[in-house]
């Protein structure tokens, strides 16, 4: 069994559509973990909770989290339904990144960066990062933010539980493309 593609399959779950394996998430994104390891159990009959305490330990991107006793499980960020995952809000670096597809440039720089079909825009802490990011879209490109300046104009900040920048919008003011 492929941990990698049953993770994609629970990050699809747990962000935008747990109705796909007949289960729902509460307004702060737990799902049962019983229910979740069940629903999965349908295509893939040999999953199970130990592989899932794998998949959420060893996660690359620390993509989800337990509650206290493992009873419940939710996505730390990425959702596109409305969910409250208690984001903290915290006041960023100076500067943070956001890397795209150069296909998608000369509409940010009309509209500012948007959350599309998520909650939140996703931004990095380094270039690197935001290469990475940038590369699912195509040829990567970096937008440098000054969150330095948007935090002097009350925007909001959150950092997720596993350490991603979100916000809202960022407006065009704010953007260069590095
Ligand atoms: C672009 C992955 C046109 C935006 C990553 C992005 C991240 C616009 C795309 C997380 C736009 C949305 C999120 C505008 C923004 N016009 N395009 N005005 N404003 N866009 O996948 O940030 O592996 O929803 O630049 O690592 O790429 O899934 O967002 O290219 O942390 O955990 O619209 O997903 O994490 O794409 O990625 P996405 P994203 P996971």
């Amino acid at each position: 069994m492929k941990l990698k593609s049953i993770s994609k399959y629970i990050s699809k779950i747990l962000r935008h559509e747990p109705e796909i394996i007949g289960i729902t998430l509460d307004e702060h994104g737990w799902a049962n973990v019983d229910e979740l390891i069940k629903g999965i159990q349908e295509t893939h009959p040999d999953f199970n909770k130990d592989l899932l305490e794998i998949i959420v330990a060893e996660d690359n991107k620390q993509r989800y989290s337990f509650n206290g006793n493992h009873t419940l499980i939710r996505a730390n960020q990425g959702h596109s339904i409305l969910v409250d995952v208690e984001l903290e809000k915290v006041i960023p670096p100076s500067v943070l990144y956001h890397g795209t597809g150069e296909k998608f440039v000369s509409s940010i720089q009309q509209q500012g960066l948007i959350p599309k079909s998520r909650l939140y825009v996703h931004l990095s802490k380094d270039i690197e990062t935001a290469l990475s990011v940038g590369k699912r879209h195509g040829k990567p490109v970096v937008f440098q933010i000054d969150t330095q300046r948007m935090v002097e104009d009350h925007i909001d900040f959150y950092l997720s539980a596993n350490q991603v920048w979100l916000t809202r919008h960022v407006p065009v003011q704010y953007l260069q493309l590095l």
